[in-house]
């Protein structure tokens, strides 16, 4: 065995036999328990981060695991390879996206493969090729046809200089991202998919997710954000048509005083036409975009329609606004003001001199104060007829029994969450397969004429697509008559809704999925990938998974049944403070640090020797320009070593601070495992392991062993603390290394304990581990090999260490039979050799015992 641990070596070799062996290709195998694990795909920006690599350790590292417990594991990768970054890097160089692309994969495909991740590389997806979006293109027309699909124009970002829309990360502090034009608001058709027709489904099963984050399942389900509430009808005065209002505060109907809509609600359109003030008001309000997010902020603009309406319980009159701050999507776009409780109608109110009516009381009993703001807490009912005195509760009780028995109104159930707006006008992405014809139907794509493709020897010479730049590409022809293509694309989401589904059975040309593979193989059993996909992505895929059971494709409810969020990768992070105040950030190769005892550090300058500012540990990102290199990294120590350092620095889900000098740590004591493993391997072939004949020590050795591997396996398993799981093999390992050698079964022990020790690293650092095992005779490959089990003989103590003291200090340990007495535990002690010269010269004049513990000898 050779002398020095030579990483590179090693994992070269060692994935050499992976590939050759199709090692990690699986199959559907009635006779195995199958494991699906699955990491998030990548996007193929140019180059793997740090981030990227934890996640896949982590989901390397369950997935080789799993496998030594025997199960059939399936660990796929892939590609999600459309998407805007490519359009931008092929304007600013001059090369085709899709060359782009490519080549990225090409490049991050090596540095995956270095990193020795056990992927089946026969079900790799790349989702901008035809034979994988032809699809989601074909389920895209089912969902047409099952009525699940729609179209509605709906607000963009437009740049009016370049002529196009932009993508929100191309809009820069509400300018074009290009050509610095200001952005406007534009509203075009598009495509929807109907997620809201899900969304007490997707609600309700997050229950069933015993095993996902609890604080995933929260962002859920706030941004389904279920509210129960009234819908109230005001009839309008002279006019057959009511106005219908959502709710969630009935206690207050007493203090409405104006009723407020839409701008683009279907009132106002009518209402409009005759009103070109109305026209202008509703043309300046465009200007800006109003979501739920900024309605707090928003400054509010109105109008008054000088309709009326008539409360439903007094009669009263009402005027009714049309209010920027009333939005179409939510409720049924209209609203009844309660200024006096609703600080956005407060603000409306005393901008435009509406009156304001107090209902609720204060906590205290007082009657509000309004002058500043509005008071939207609960309380008791006054100012209100026949409910005054009753709580929230009963009010809103009341108030629902009077409006539902005169028909008034009706409770309802309303979701925040808005239908899946998948069109994008941009080019590198799936073309959307539908058509319009002559007059002016519009139509899928009919199955024949599938996979809609989309041209990649187009260039980019401008930011607007070149599929709709180039009209020649929308003509088309459906049963002899023309018909144009829909030049806009799916939006990214898309390909990886369905993604996990697919790998099931990535080359099946049938159809979109096989449901033998995907009844096998579903559902992933563990998801692994970045908190910041808790809500778009995860919610996306939950539904997708919804919609591929409704179409027999899957048998589940949903897709994956376990998933881990890692945490953020941080380094150090420095910058100086530029002439106008800015932050230049100084990439961490560039700069010297000077540290205190403990390491942290205290001062850092750039290499001219001037003082810059250290931020502290600092998510890695390009902008502040303290990513590590992980080519680098990889090319320093190799890969098990960087594997190592990432899987022990950090619980899995929480941040991790890249150190080098944590990886320095790791990669020693990969060095110190060869070394001991060459150290026993030169030794010669050992005995086998007689466990009735062990020495007391040799037991208390055994019992560490067989803890650990309970340990290890359980932190792995069922805590997913891989950290811990490290750290207690390393503290193994400290008691290996000081085992004594000399008799036959000190070494079939260390044998025993080696084996097993490779075998729990194995996960983390398989190449190092693929060569020692065989070095140790182990059986077999060791990606197959069993998962060392424990034995619970061994972890049964029958005997303790006892530490002796002397005067009060320690200077040694025992191993004693469990049932020694205190005079046995004695006569051992003043007989061990570490003891024995304290004795040559005093008397012991003390003895004090702490049963189980310890003996401390007082002399003389
Ligand atoms: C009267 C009222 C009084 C309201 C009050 C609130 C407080 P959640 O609970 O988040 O679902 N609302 C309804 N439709 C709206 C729309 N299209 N645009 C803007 N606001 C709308 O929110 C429901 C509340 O949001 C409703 O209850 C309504 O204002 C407002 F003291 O009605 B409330």
């Amino acid at each position: 065995m050779q002398e020095q641990y030579c990483p590179h070596e090693i994992e070269s070799f060692v994935q050499k036999y992976w590939e050759e062996n199709k090692t990690f290709q699986v199959s559907e195998r009635e006779d195995k328990e199958k494991y699906y694990c699955l990491s998030m795909l990548p996007y193929p920006s140019g180059h793997l981060h740090m981030g990227h690599v934890r996640n896949y350790t982590i989901g390397d590292t369950l997935a080789r695991y799993q496998r030594m417990l025997g199960k059939n594991v399936l660990q796929p990768i892939g590609w999600d390879a459309f998407g805007l970054p490519a359009e931008r890097a092929a304007i600013e160089n001059d090369v085709k996206p899709s060359s782009w692309t490519r080549s990225n994969i090409n490049y991050m495909k090596t540095q995956i493969q270095a990193l020795g991740f056990s992927y089946d590389w026969s079900r790799e997806i790349t989702t901008c090729q035809p034979e994988y979006y032809h699809w989601e293109q074909w389920f895209f027309t089912q969902l047409y046809e099952k009525g699940l699909v729609y179209k509605k124009t709906a607000e963009v970002n437009w740049c009016p200089h370049d002529m196009t829309v932009l993508a929100n990360e191309q809009v820069m502090d509400g300018s074009c991202w290009r050509c610095q034009s200001k952005v406007e608001f534009r509203e075009i058709p598009q495509w929807f998919i109907k997620i809201t027709s899900y969304a007490e489904e997707l609600l309700n099963d997050l229950n069933q997710l015993s095993e996902w984050p609890e604080k995933v399942k929260t962002m859920q389900r706030n941004w389904i954000g279920r509210s129960e509430g009234t819908e109230i009808k005001f009839p309008i005065v002279g006019k057959k048509e009511a106005l219908f209002i959502y709710t969630t505060r009935l206690d207050t109907l007493m203090g409405v005083t104006y009723l407020a809509v839409a701008m683009n609600h279907p009132l106002v359109n009518q209402i409009s036409l005759n009103n070109p003030a109305l026209r202008v008001f509703i043309s300046t309000c465009r200007k800006t975009k109003v979501s739920e997010s900024n309605l707090v902020k928003l400054e509010k603009k109105g109008m008054n329609t000088d309709l009326f309406a008539e409360h439903p319980l007094t009669g009263e009159k009402l005027p009714i606004w049309v209010a920027n701050y009333v939005l179409m999507e939510y409720g049924t776009g209209a609203i009844m003001a309660t200024p006096a409780h609703n600080q956005a109608d407060w603000d409306f109110a005393m901008k435009y001199h509406v009156a304001i009516k107090a209902v609720i009381l204060n906590a205290d009993g007082q009657i509000p104060d309004l002058k500043k703001s509005a008071m939207t807490e609960k309380g008791i009912l006054f100012n209100s007829d026949q409910f005054n005195g009753l709580s929230f509760d009963n009010a809103t009780k009341e108030i629902q029994d009077q409006l539902i028995k005169k028909n008034y109104g009706q409770k309802i159930v309303k979701y925040r969450l808005r239908d899946w707006s998948v069109s994008r006008q941009r080019y590198w992405g799936t073309p959307i397969p539908m058509l319009t014809l002559k007059d002016g139907a519009i139509v899928p794509v009919p199955e024949y004429q599938l996979p809609v493709i989309l041209p990649e020897d187009l260039i980019m010479n401008g930011i607007a697509s070149p599929i709709k730049t180039n009209v020649k590409w929308a003509q088309t022809s459906l049963n002899g008559q023309l018909a144009l293509r829909e030049t806009d694309t799916f939006d990214t989401f898309i390909q990886s809704s369905w993604y996990y589904a697919r790998y099931t059975c990535p080359n099946y040309s049938k159809g979109m999925l096989d449901s033998k593979s995907t009844n096998y193989w579903l559902p992933v059993d563990q998801y692994v990938g970045g908190i910041e996909h808790a809500i778009m992505h995860l919610l996306y895929f939950r539904f997708f998974h919804k919609l591929l059971r409704d179409a027999g494709f899957v048998s589940t409810d949903e897709p994956a049944k376990r998933l881990l969020c890692q945490g953020m990768v941080l380094a150090d992070a420095f910058y100086r403070i530029g002439d106008n105040g800015e932050h230049c950030w100084i990439a961490p190769n560039n700069v010297v640090v000077e540290r205190d005892t403990q390491g942290q550090i205290i001062q850092a300058f750039d290499k001219n020797g001037e003082k810059l500012v250290y931020a502290g540990m600092t998510k890695m990102s390009k902008s502040k320009k303290n990513g590590i290199n992980v080519q680098l990294m990889i090319d320093r120590y190799g890969s098990d070593t960087i594997r190592l350092f990432i899987m022990f620095a950090a619980p899995a889900d929480m941040p991790l601070e890249w150190r080098n000098s944590g990886a320095e740590g790791a990669h020693r004591f990969l060095k110190r495992i060869w070394k001991l493993t060459r150290k026993h391997v030169n030794q010669g072939l050992t005995m086998i392991l007689n466990v009735n004949a062990l020495s007391n020590q040799q037991k208390t050795l055994r019992c560490a062993l067989h803890k650990t591997i309970r340990k290890v396996s359980d932190d792995i398993g069922r805590r997913q603390t891989f950290n811990t799981a490290i750290s207690a093999i390393m503290k193994l390992f400290n008691k290996l290394e000081n085992a004594p050698q000399e008799m036959d079964q000190d070494r079939a022990l260390m044998q025993e304990a080696l084996l097993a020790i490779i075998r729990m690293l194995n996960p983390f650092t398989p190449h190092i581990c693929f060569i020692l095992w065989r070095k140790l005779g182990g059986y077999g490959n060791i990606d197959f090999a069993p998962w060392p089990q424990v034995e619970l003989e061994a972890i049964q103590e029958n005997h303790l260490t006892i530490a002796i003291q002397v005067n009060n200090k320690i200077r040694g340990t025992i191993v004693v039979a469990l049932e020694s007495t205190q005079s046995q535990i004695e006569a051992l002690a003043i007989k061990e050799p570490c003891i024995e010269k304290y004795l040559r010269f005093s008397r012991i004049r003390k003895i004090i015992y702490v049963p189980g513990q310890l003996i401390n000898l007082i002399l003389n």
